[in-house]
């Protein structure tokens, strides 16, 4: 699906603003909707929870409603209209002028719908976003249904789940650790098109010695002879220096600059697709990605990551789409000397890939399924009803971040359980890995993010490209003991050597409240999490097939309340206003003397 870009041909109709807000309740809202009462204002796109402090937005549980007025000027005559929403948290249903015209479930991924009928030029209608922020056995990320939320289980003093769904207030159970955000979380456009259209455009790069190679093929719609189809890839000083006609082609370039992690050259050309009257351009980085042995090569070579998981969180917009705070990230990740990073635990917003191909930033890119485990109430595999929905987002996510040169790796989803149910587990994860890769024409790697389990009896992540695993040994387990930590980890490390496969850690952390100093480091201190990551690195550091470390948290967070979050997670290397604590220097300083690529072995 093609990102809506402003051209001589193309125009925007950005909805962004003040818009019309109200909250629901549980009710489905139907085929015909006629709002009616108060209405607040609410800014777009931004979650509605923080936006005015009542508890009515922070814990609400159901629907709630967007509306504006939308007039499409008399100049767009002749034009397609497409209506496109960037990702609507958690399920959305659209109305104009009271008639619902589209539904879309899932709250990271665009949707579209072409309006040229509905919303006809020179026409003003009313438009009305409805939005469920409801979590459940059907939804990814995963909510516990009656249960108790993320941390601990019903005690014998509190009535149990069955009881639970009689007399406990109807509530979000989020299975996972971070706020529950909803609403109107990315920018909504009307963008308009020629009727004979571009539908899509795929490029996978290729290099053979100082050659560059783009296989091609674009997909168009309306009325149009498919010779009129041209594409051209210009370089960056905006030479012409390859072109093709028709729908599919190779395309070759001498003396290709390679797309590389900064701080290398993280080099762009620009792939101008023409179809008729219609033209969009695409930008496209020429690199290749591959596991060998141990190793995962970009451009042949032995590429280490340094970076962290992430969140889009941030006060106010909560998971709100802030070009202000990707910036202000992206230079923190400079800043830091890291390389990448992994979207945990959703696909961001197409902004920030835009804005990580041109500064050279490795992602590693995550469907939202998280959650998807039951404690030790359940076997999510038979209980939860997720698998069809969690290939049709593994779907749309490859479908959106196909052409990016920073993604690397597509990460199937984060802890899930696959321990206590090991064949279960193998049977779910094995064929949406095999769908990965029959989805990618790049070919990239597939992994999917282990949960500190007993990886004896995890028959799944051994089978993944490369092998992420999520510990915390020292946080969660041996608590506070460096030396068992470091212990148990080696034990583990052992294991996986055995594996022959390459090894990364995609999350490590403790938590550290920013300004508890201690000269004897102890769990919460700034003074702990650094020596927390001092330690375990200097393990990671003596085993050749380990490819990666990505910190959790690059920054604090919000999540639900609960016994074990003081204001949100606090493993950040960074507050949530981006103030470093002692970690972020410690890491600035390790990082500043690991190269991108090196050979460990
Ligand atoms: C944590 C992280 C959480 O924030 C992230 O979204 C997923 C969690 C650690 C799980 N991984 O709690 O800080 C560790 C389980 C150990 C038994």
């Amino acid at each position: 699906m093609l990102y809506p870009r402003e051209n001589e041909i193309r125009g925007i109709m950005d909805l962004s603003g003040i818009w019309k807000f109200q909250l629901g309740d549980r009710k489905e809202p139907g085929a015909k909707l006629d709002l009616s009462g108060e209405f607040d204002p609410i800014a777009v796109p931004a979650f509605y929870n923080d936006q005015k402090d009542d508890s009515a937005y922070r814990s609400h549980y159901g629907w709630a409603y967007y509306q504006r007025m939308v007039a499409v000027p008399a100049w767009y005559r002749d034009q397609r209209l497409v209506l496109r929403f960037d990702g609507v948290t958690h399920h959305a249903r659209i109305y104009i002028d009271g008639e619902l015209c589209m539904e879309h479930k899932g709250g990271f991924l665009p949707f579209e719908l072409e309006i040229t009928e509905l919303l006809p030029p020179g026409s003003q209608k009313e438009l009305v976003v409805a939005v469920d922020n409801r979590v459940n056995h059907s939804t990814l990320p995963v909510g516990n249904e009656g249960s108790t939320a993320f941390f601990g289980s019903d005690n014998p003093g509190v009535p149990g789940v069955e009881a639970a769904k009689r007399w406990r207030r109807p509530q979000n159970l989020p299975n996972f650790d971070f706020f529950n955000y909803a609403g109107i979380n990315r920018p909504v456009r009307i963008y308009t098109t020629p009727k004979a259209y571009i539908q899509d455009i795929t490029l996978v790069p290729d290099v053979e010695g100082s050659t560059g190679k783009i296989a091609y093929e674009i997909e168009t719609g309306g009325q149009k002879a498919l010779q009129d189809i041209h594409i051209q890839i210009l370089d960056g000083d905006g030479r012409k220096v390859a072109e093709g006609n028709g729908p599919k082609g190779r395309l070759v370039i001498p003396e290709a600059k390679l797309w590389e992690p900064w701080p290398g050259t993280p080099y762009l050309y620009r792939a101008v697709v023409t179809f008729g009257e219609d033209r969009y351009e695409q930008m496209v980085g020429i690199r290749t990605v591959k596991v060998e042995g141990t190793q995962v090569l970009l451009n042949g070579k032995p590429f280490y990551f340094k970076g962290f998981g992430k969140h889009e969180d941030s006060s106010f917009h909560g998971r709100g789409l802030d070009l202000c705070l990707d910036v202000k990230d992206v230079n923190l990740i400079h800043w830091l000397h890291a390389n990448s990073f992994r979207t945990s635990h959703y696909p961001y917003a197409e902004e920030m890939y835009d804005l990580c191909d041109r500064e050279g930033i490795v992602i590693i890119d995550e469907t939202p399924a998280v959650g998807i485990n039951g404690g030790r109430e359940f076997n999510p595999y038979q209980t939860l009803q997720v698998k069809g929905y969690h290939e049709e987002v593994l779907r749309d996510m490859i479908a959106r971040d196909k052409n990016h040169p920073c993604v690397v790796m597509w990460s199937l989803g984060n802890e899930p359980d696959t321990e206590h149910f090991p064949e279960d587990a193998y049977e779910y994860w094995r064929s949406l890995y095999q769908l990965a890769h029959k989805l990618d024409p790049a070919g990239r790697p597939v992994t999917m993010v282990c949960c500190q389990n007993n990886y004896e009896r995890d028959l799944v992540t051994r089978t993944m490209d490369v092998v992420c695993i999520n510990r915390y040994y020292g946080w969660y387990n041996l608590s506070g003991d460096l030396d068992a930590a470091c212990y148990g980890l080696n034990q583990e490390l052992d294991f996986w050597e055995k594996q022959q496969k390459p090894v990364m850690i995609t999350e490590y952390g403790a938590d550290a409240i920013a300004g508890i100093h201690q000269c004897v480091p102890e769990m919460f201190s700034e003074e702990y999490q650094t020596e927390y990551y001092r330690r375990q690195n200097a393990e990671f550091d003596k085993r050749s097939f380990f490819v990666g470390e990505q910190v959790w948290n690059f920054a604090d967070f919000a999540t639900i309340q609960g016994c074990m979050r003081a204001d949100g997670n606090k493993k950040g290397l960074f507050t949530r206003e981006r103030r470093p604590k002692m970690a972020a220097h410690y890491f600035r300083e390790r990082w500043g003397r690991i190269e991108n690529f090196y050979d460990k072995s």
